[in-house]
């Protein structure tokens, strides 16, 4: 008995100054493993209890469970403050402040003239428009013949159209896309043709490439004044419901007959500025019924008619936002594309 009180006693310090350099969880815990665990001193006192005198199990299991307990309650009071001192460390090291503002990343916007293209997609969606995309390298027949445009017309000069080859063009006009959907389907035909044309010409109201939005619509039984509804609508939709439009005689080679668009001009509002240069008109785009030599070119029978338009989206763009020169659409300076975000 004097025996196991001597070993407990010397347990006892041995465990308590080994409990008083654990400075950590993990270390904490592998204090308890080597302290209570199965390969301890402690559990082999408990395993040999069998081997002593039966008057003295009694006493000797209470002096060891004595120990345990006190090693336990040791090992439990400094858990709590390593683990009080571990949340504190964490708080303060992973300080939160959501109040503080995010980081604002630049966003880029898309360009004046891909925002009107998709303006005008929209506006003549809701009409069973259909968008048709073609090539912008065109060979001169689909770009020309088709459309009726005879050999010796002056927008087929070198002056006004690049050649990449003989008989090979950028295409001037995105009419040779519609000619080719005639050629590839039969009527009923409604497309719009978005897309870059080419044309040899600079200056403050030319560049020579631009963006060109054309409607064609051919049936049997279309006539000019579903043209000119079309037209009404396709003005007010843009401009504003108070937008009024004229239609003055024209001429295009693909059209007859064929007529210019003017609408109320933007600026004021139809009383006469410097900008409609007194008309209180503003020209937006070409239309027409189509000729009939384009739909032979096309083999589409006798008795279909259908009408088609064209417009700059620069132009239209230019109108809509007042902007003053054509060429700021193609600068890419950020201070103008900023506006339109
Ligand atoms: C315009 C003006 C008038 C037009 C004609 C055709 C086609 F393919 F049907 F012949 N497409 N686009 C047309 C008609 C274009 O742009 C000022």
């Amino acid at each position: 008995m004097l025996d196991l009180n001597s070993k407990l006693s010397s347990l006892e310090g041995a465990l308590k100054a080994e409990l008083s350099s654990v400075k950590d969880l993990k270390s904490l815990d592998e204090f308890k493993i080597k302290a209570l665990g199965k390969k301890s001193e402690l559990y082999q006192l408990t395993r040999n209890i069998g081997e002593l005198d039966p008057a003295q199990r009694k006493t000797a299991g209470a002096l060891i469970n004595k120990l345990k307990t006190y090693i336990e309650q040791n090992i439990a009071e400094l858990e709590a403050g390593l683990k009080t001192d571990d949340n504190k460390n964490k708080l303060s090291s992973e300080v939160l402040d959501i109040t503080m503002p995010g980081r604002v990343y630049p966003l880029g916007a898309s360009h004046p003239v891909t925002q009107v293209l998709n303006e005008l997609i929209e506006i003549f969606k809701p009409l069973g428009y259909s968008i048709a995309n073609g090539p912008e390298i065109e060979h001169e027949y689909y770009n020309f013949d088709v459309l009726n445009i005879p050999r010796e017309h002056p927008s087929r000069d070198m002056q006004d159209t690049f050649y990449i080859m003989d008989n090979v063009v950028l295409r001037t006009h995105t009419s040779p896309v519609q000619a080719c959907t005639m050629l590839q389907h039969t009527p009923p035909v409604r497309i719009l043709s978005p897309g870059r044309v080419y044309r040899s010409d600079y200056d403050v109201t030319h560049t020579p490439m631009f963006h060109q939005v054309e409607g064609l619509v051919v049936d049997r039984g279309i006539k000019f004044s579903h043209l000119k509804g079309t037209l009404l609508y396709f003005a007010k939709r843009m401009f504003g419901e108070k937008t009024s439009i004229r239609l003055r005689p024209s001429y295009f080679p693909f059209t007859e007959p064929s007529a210019e668009l003017d609408v109320t001009c933007v600026a004021c509002k139809g009383k006469g500025c410097r900008i409609c240069k007194n008309t209180g008109w503003l020209e937006i785009l070409g239309c027409g019924m189509v000729n009939p030599n384009v739909f032979k070119y096309c083999n589409y029978p006798d008795d279909v008619t259908g009408f088609a338009f064209g417009m700059g989206i620069e132009r239209i763009a230019m109108l809509k936002y007042k902007i003053g020169d054509l060429r700021s659409f193609f600068e890419g300076d950020v201070r103008f594309l900023r506006q339109f975000q």
